[in-house]
Formats: structure tokens, sequence, C-alpha cells
């Protein structure tokens, strides 16, 4: 199906949006080589179901699995590159900021990729790979300074080391969650881009925003549950998607 009346679309509204709120999912990074939630990973880890081991309950159960699973994932988030999509949403933070407009990235990643290709206002409401903390204090540490010598990692306090990120049965961290709502509360532009749609909190976002009175735009491989609910929806690859849109954006500069 051809994108490009949607792309024109999705376009014309970034040019006139005075606040956007984009929410990104694990798709974005897919084309960065990484496996999303529900698409199979490879080798090991394909016979694992991520929804069970993003949990407490089996970290608690077998924290060396765990461990082991997150070390892996880090591992090729750190190997890997952004992609064409991440940066053309970096290029489109800078051309909102240039214009004092406010942009906002939400994302349910963590695997940092968005930071690396150079966006700044990112909200990261799953946490995030890269820092570890304390079971037992909370007491954090970036990768950098983690030994995973030993398994599961043992902390400076007796408990064990454990990811920075959101589990399924957790809270998402409240400072994130404020940012998230006054963000989406004031936008009149929001994107889903590369999500499922189906993990709760953020699948509800597109509420918030759409009470807010904001335009609602969903770019994404597949239909979702929200396909039917965006006021326009372009299905393919971000990766080509998201850098059509930022062309589209300067060829409107140059005329
Ligand atoms: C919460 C971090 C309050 C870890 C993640 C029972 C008890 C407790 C809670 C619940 C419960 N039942 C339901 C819930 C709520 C639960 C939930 O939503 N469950 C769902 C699955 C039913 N949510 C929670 O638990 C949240 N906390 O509610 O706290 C609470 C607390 C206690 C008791 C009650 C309530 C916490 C949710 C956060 C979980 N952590 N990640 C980690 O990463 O290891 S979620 C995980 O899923 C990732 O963050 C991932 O990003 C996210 C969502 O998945 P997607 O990003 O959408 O990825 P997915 O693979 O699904 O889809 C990819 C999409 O990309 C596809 O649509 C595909 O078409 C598209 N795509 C692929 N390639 C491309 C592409 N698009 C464009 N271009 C491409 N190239």
């Amino acid at each position: 199906m051809d994108q490009h009346e949607p792309i024109q679309r999705i376009t014309s509204w970034l040019n006139d949006a005075r606040s956007v709120v984009v929410l990104t999912g694990a798709g974005i990074s897919a084309e960065s080589g990484l496996a999303t939630f529900r698409d199979p990973e490879e080798g090991l880890w394909a016979k694992y179901d991520p929804m069970e081991l993003a949990t407490i309950d089996a970290f608690n159960r077998d924290p060396e699995l765990v461990t082991r699973w997150y070390h892996w994932r880090f591992t090729k988030a750190r190997e890997v590159e952004p992609n064409p999509g991440h940066h053309a949403l970096a290029r489109l933070e800078q051309r909102l900021l240039e214009r004092d407009r406010s942009v906002t990235i939400v994302t349910q990643n963590v695997d940092g990729l968005h930071q690396r290709a150079g966006s700044k206002r990112v909200v990261e409401i799953h946490g995030t790979i890269l820092r570890w903390r304390c079971t037992k204090t909370g007491a954090e540490k970036s990768l950098e300074d983690l030994s995973f010598e030993v398994l599961p990692i043992p902390s400076d306090h007796g408990g064990l080391m454990r990811p920075c990120v959101v589990w399924f049965g957790e809270m998402l961290p409240e400072h994130a969650l404020a940012d998230t709502f006054s963000a989406l509360e004031h936008c009149d532009l929001f994107l889903s881009i590369g999500t499922s749609a189906t993990v709760q909190p953020a699948a509800s976002f597109i509420e918030v925003a759409r009470a807010a009175g904001a335009k609602t735009v969903e770019i994404n491989r597949d239909p979702t549950p929200i396909t039917d609910l965006v006021d326009c929806a372009a299905h393919g690859p971000s990766g080509t998607l998201l850098p059509a849109i930022i062309d589209q954006l300067r060829q409107l500069d140059d005329s």
C-alpha cells in the first residue's frame, strides 16, 4: 500500500505542531538488529518467553538465568548502532527545538539507542539495562563498574545486582510517569512508533493525548489495537518512513 499520502499528512502535522510526544517501542530498534519482544529471539533465548523472564518472580526464582539474559541483551545493544529511524527522530527533535516547539521521546526501550543517536528529550519509562542496582539498598552502578565474573552479581551490601528496568508487575518510575503525563496533557501531536500497543500503562498514553485534543499517528510495521483509533496510520519500517518524513520537512524548509 502506498504510504505517500500518510507521509504527506504526518509531515504537515509535524510542521504545524507546537508540542509533540513520540512513544517508541522495540520496533524502532528492530532495524538495528535487536529482536523485539514478540518476534522470536534467535539461539538460546528462543526457548524462553521474554514475558516470563522480564519479571521479579523470574529473577527471584533464577537470578543467574535472568542476569545472563540481560547480559546477552546489553551486549547486543552495545554491539549494534542506532538506525536511520533513531537518527530521524533526533533530527526531528532538533528541528522542533530550533523552532521553540516542545518534544518528548517516551520510550519503552531499555537499549539506550535514542540517546546514542543524539536524542536528548528522552524519557525511559521502562528503565535501562545500562544501569544496575542493589536489590537491598537500591544503590546504582553503571555497567562499566560491574563485573560479570560471578553470576548472579553480589552487591556490596549483601544483596544482588539487578538491571534498572521495570519488570512486569513493577511500578514505572514516578519521575518518568510524571514527565510523560505532563507532556501528554499539553501535546497537540502524538506519534506511536514501533510498538504493539499491548503493554500497560504505555498502551493507554494515546488516550491521554486524545483527551488533550492531540492528533494521533501510528508508524508501525504491522497493524495494532490502536490502528483504528489513530487519525493517521503509516505501516512499514520506521527506518524508512521516518527518514522520508524528515526529507519532506526539509523540502518544506527549502520551499
Ligand atoms: C504496571 C522492560 C502497575 C524490561 C518491559 C498483572 C499483574 C501486574 C501487572 C499486570 C497484570 N496484567 C497486566 C498488567 C499490566 C502489565 C501489562 O501491561 N501486561 C500486558 C503484557 C498485558 N504491565 C505492567 O506490569 C507494568 N507495570 O502495570 O504497574 C501494577 C503493578 C502491580 C500490579 C498491578 C499493576 C510494567 C510494564 C513494563 C514491563 N517491562 N520492558 C525489559 O525490556 O526487559 S515491557 C516490554 O514490552 C518492553 O519494554 C517493550 O518495549 C514493551 C512493549 O513491547 P513493544 O515495545 O511494543 O514490542 P513488541 O515486540 O510487542 O512490538 C514491536 C512492534 O514493532 C510490533 O508491533 C511490530 O509490528 C513493530 N515493528 C517490528 N519491526 C518494525 C516495527 N515497526 C516499525 N519498523 C520496524 N522495522
